[in-house]
């Protein structure tokens, strides 16, 4: 089964693609975003830091966020969707060489391009969905921390589309469209690959 890798900005719809994979093609969903906020809930001194770290829209430190992953890939499997990781070059390397260490590779590098106001206008919504539904809000979904995710993104992890560009690897979807439709776009990536 084929590992591939969901890049993007906050909000481009990572992890909403991801769960769609996982449900139809029974890949295997690692998202550092998720991992990092069962961590949060967990009341460990580790989760007290990430907290910290996450509600301010910053980016966990590369060996936390690489540990976890190995740990993971370290249980066995393929056909990973690698959702939210890697987000800096350093952690674009780790993975490569662990992925390596199993006998594995990276078969494509999905980016999803959605532009800046999209993304605020579907955090502002996912915050006030949850809040209408009664759910807890994420700390990091509001205006203000979200434009921190933002300016993190494109210092830290916009590099990453140069450095698997390079590698052949990188395949661009437009994350504009409606979920269905950007389903359907990475299936048709996914189905060549
Ligand atoms: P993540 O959990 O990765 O989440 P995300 O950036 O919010 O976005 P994602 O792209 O998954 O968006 P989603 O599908 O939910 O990161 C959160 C934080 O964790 C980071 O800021 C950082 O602090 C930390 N972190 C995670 N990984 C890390 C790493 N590797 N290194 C360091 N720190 C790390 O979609 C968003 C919304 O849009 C949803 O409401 C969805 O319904 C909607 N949506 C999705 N697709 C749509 C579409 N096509 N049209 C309209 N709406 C859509």
């Amino acid at each position: 089964m084929v590992n591939i890798i969901l890049l993007g900005p906050p909000g481009a719809g990572k992890g909403t693609q991801a769960k769609k994979l996982v449900d139809e093609r029974a890949m295997v969903q690692l998202s550092t975003g998720d991992m990092l906020r069962e961590a949060k809930s967990s009341g460990t001194e580790m989760g007290r830091r990430v907290a910290e770290v996450m509600d301010k829209g910053h980016l966990v430190t590369d060996e936390i966020v690489i540990g976890l992953i190995e740990e993971k890939l370290a249980q066995g499997g393929s056909g990973f969707i690698f959702d939210g990781f890697p987000r800096t070059l350093k952690q674009a390397d780790a993975l490569g060489e662990l992925l390596a260490r199993k006998g594995q590779k990276l078969d494509a590098v999905i980016e999803l391009v959605v532009d800046d106001e999209a993304l605020v206008a579907r955090i502002v919504r996912r915050a006030e969905e949850s809040a209408a539904a009664g759910q807890p809000v994420r700390a990091d979904d509001n205006p203000e921390v979200f434009a921190g995710r933002l300016r993190e993104y494109y210092k830290k992890t916009a590099p990453l589309t140069g450095y698997y560009y390079a590698k052949g690897d990188l395949r661009q979807v437009d994350g504009m469209a409606s979920m269905a439709e950007v389903g359907e776009a990475i299936a048709k990536v996914l189905d060549r690959t």
